[in-house]
């Protein structure tokens, strides 16, 4: 491009450039150590039962997705669980606790879900035949999943008054579905104890101490069931919305080493109806409202079941089957992404999305199997976050969000940046703090700005010193496919819209590398992932 040209270039884009602001921001990340740990698998995602004839707001947007009529055999629904080689997958939600296993002495016989007036959520009981769940457990071992089951916690008991129920947990048909899933050899990596029956329950509830006496039980089920298998799966419950004082008592009557994992449900973005959304979570302080449960729980444990762990055990953002256009759309990546680092900054081990498909929040699309924007954010969070989360200080606008993780399975960390902010461009520092190690960065091309005093600029890159200037850092930029748009349904990274191969096949996620000391950038409105293989990490392991 000439002189001449550029500068009309420049001319027709002024007024944008105007518009666009930019800004210094300093991160301080704490290499030195780390204040939390999440599972090696953190992602995980959600099969549910609802029918093709659930609907919300004249929409029915679940077509053949739940674990009973799902098309195992679609490659697209298989390459997608393969590309994170293990993927956790929770069958669970809603209808859980109607759902009859066709196993040893059910007396009654094994039907589908039927829309129902009276009904738990509208709808009859359901059953499993054995056939699908041989044909589900096969499908979880082609694909590598990891797999949670949530079992039918209303099983035998009695509805005493409106929305609560009381009684003993019948284990019977449970203990028989168990049985039969131990005697086929299928690995269940944990057993779930229930949906949405905690505090005030969503559409019917249990007591805690009923629950806890209930939760002992199936503890010792799984003790006895597992007694000559390996290995022994873990019980999660209560799988449902924090509720302080029930959560407080089922830790207290379950007592030590009983439930495994506390199990809590976040849906903070609020109803698919709701015409604020995008604004929603756009807003730092909104998003940051989800803290607040995630102290909460994390408090919980501490004070009532330190031998337990948090997982959000199921997150769609939105409830009520997500919203269309948006829980499907790039511009979801910025709520989903943000509180994936949030949950983890606060212990939770896993992080359960609803759904992997089903709903406007599927991470694929229910009727053509493609991914939707969430999925490669998940996909990338699977590939380069590791388990070890490190603090990270802002020194910046709320509005450039940053978590910080030791990288999955090689040397260095991985910093997530998400700019919520429609008009600022950040130009980010990244510095190291535990004073031993520091990032320099060049300031236009002059001077070395250190952190650290007295240390020299070797100091804070471990790799081959004859080859310093050649230490590069990995980027994965994500924005939406077409400029302005913040809710397309296809994400694009480094500028390349994300889209699966001829064959069906998860396209590889290949990053941009750049000199490690050149300015790091992120553009409003968009996601970056950065890579540093060689920043030092004493406190990774
Ligand atoms: C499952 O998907 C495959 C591939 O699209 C298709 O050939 C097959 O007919 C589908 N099966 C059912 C039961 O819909
Ligand atoms: C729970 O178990 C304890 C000890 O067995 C018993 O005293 C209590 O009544 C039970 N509570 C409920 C609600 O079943
Ligand atoms: C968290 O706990 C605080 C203090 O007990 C309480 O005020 C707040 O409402 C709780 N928030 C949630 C979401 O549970
Ligand atoms: C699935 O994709 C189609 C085509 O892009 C779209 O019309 C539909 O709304 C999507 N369905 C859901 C549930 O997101
Ligand atoms: C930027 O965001 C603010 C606050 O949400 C909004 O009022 C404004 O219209 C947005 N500007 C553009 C150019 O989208
Ligand atoms: C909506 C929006 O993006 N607003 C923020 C953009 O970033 C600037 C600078 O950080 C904030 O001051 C705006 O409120």
């Amino acid at each position: 491009m000439g002189f001449q040209t550029s500068f009309l270039v420049i001319l027709a884009f002024l007024p944008a450039i105007l518009a666009q602001k930019s800004e210094d921001a300093r991160l301080v990340i704490d290499t030195s150590t780390t204040i939390a740990e999440t599972d090696d698998n953190y992602i995980c995602a959600t099969i549910d039962w609802w029918p093709q004839d659930k609907c919300n707001y004249n929409r029915c947007p679940w077509g053949s997705s739940s674990a009973i009529n799902l098309n195992l055999s679609h490659p697209f629904l298989v390459n997608a669980i393969r590309a994170f080689k293990s993927l956790r997958l929770r069958l669970g939600g809603s209808l859980q606790d109607q759902v009859l296993y066709d196993v040893g002495n059910l007396k009654s016989s094994c039907l589908q879900f039927k829309k129902e007036k009276g009904g738990l959520f509208g709808f009859s009981k359901g059953c499993l035949h054995m056939k699908r769940w041989d044909e589900l457990n096969n499908f979880f071992e082609k694909t590598g999943a990891l797999v949670t089951f949530g079992l039918n916690a209303l099983y035998g008991r009695r509805h005493i008054q409106r929305g609560v129920w009381g009684g003993d947990w019948n284990t019977r048909n449970a203990r028989d579905f168990m049985h039969y899933t131990v005697s086929k050899g299928y690995h269940i990596d944990s057993w779930e104890f229930g949906n949405e029956l905690c505090g005030k329950g969503v559409g019917a509830s249990v007591g805690a101490e009923q629950y806890g006496n209930d939760t002992i039980r199936l503890n010792a089920m799984i003790d006895e069931l597992y007694r000559n298998f390996q290995p022994r799966p873990l019980l999660l419950a209560p799988g449902g919305f924090y509720d302080k004082s029930w959560f407080d008592k089922l830790l207290q009557v379950s007592g030590p080493q009983v439930v495994d994992a506390v199990t809590h449900h976040m849906y903070n973005l609020g109803p698919g109806n709701d015409r604020n959304l995008v604004s929603k979570i756009l807003n730092p302080d909104y998003l940051n409202k989800a803290s607040n449960t995630f102290s909460n729980v994390s408090l919980t444990i501490q004070e009532n079941g330190p031998w337990s762990s948090a997982w959000v055990g199921e997150s769609g953002g939105v409830y009520n089957s997500g919203a269309k256009d948006i829980s499907n759309t790039f511009v979801n990546s910025f709520w989903y992404l943000d509180q994936l680092g949030m949950a983890a900054t606060y212990n939770n081990k896993i992080y359960c999305r609803q759904s992997f498909i089903g709903g406007f929040y599927g991470l694929l699309n229910v009727t053509t199997f493609v991914p939707n924007p969430d999925y490669y954010s998940a996909l990338l969070w699977h590939r380069l976050m590791g388990k070890g989360v490190l603090a990270v200080k802002s020194y910046a606008s709320p509005y450039l969000r940053a978590y910080g993780h030791c990288t999955k399975e090689r040397a260095g960390m991985t910093v997530l940046l998400i700019n919520l902010s429609n008009q600022t461009e950040y130009n980010v520092d990244i510095q190291s703090s535990g004073n031993i190690e520091f990032h320099v960065k060049e300031k236009k091309g002059s001077k070395i700005k250190s952190f650290a005093h007295g240390l020299k600029k070797s100091v804070s890159w471990i790799g081959n010193k004859a080859s310093d200037e050649k230490l590069s850092r990995e980027e994965y930029y994500l924005t939406p496919d077409s400029v302005d748009h913040l809710q397309s349904n296809i994400m694009s990274l480094n500028g390349q819209p994300l889209q699966l191969t001829e064959r069906g096949e998860i396209p590889s996620l290949v990053p941009v590398f750049r000199d490690v000391n050149s300015p790091l950038n992120i553009a409003p409105l968009s996601i970056k992932f950065v890579v540093f293989p060689n920043f030092h990490t004493p406190g990774c392991k």
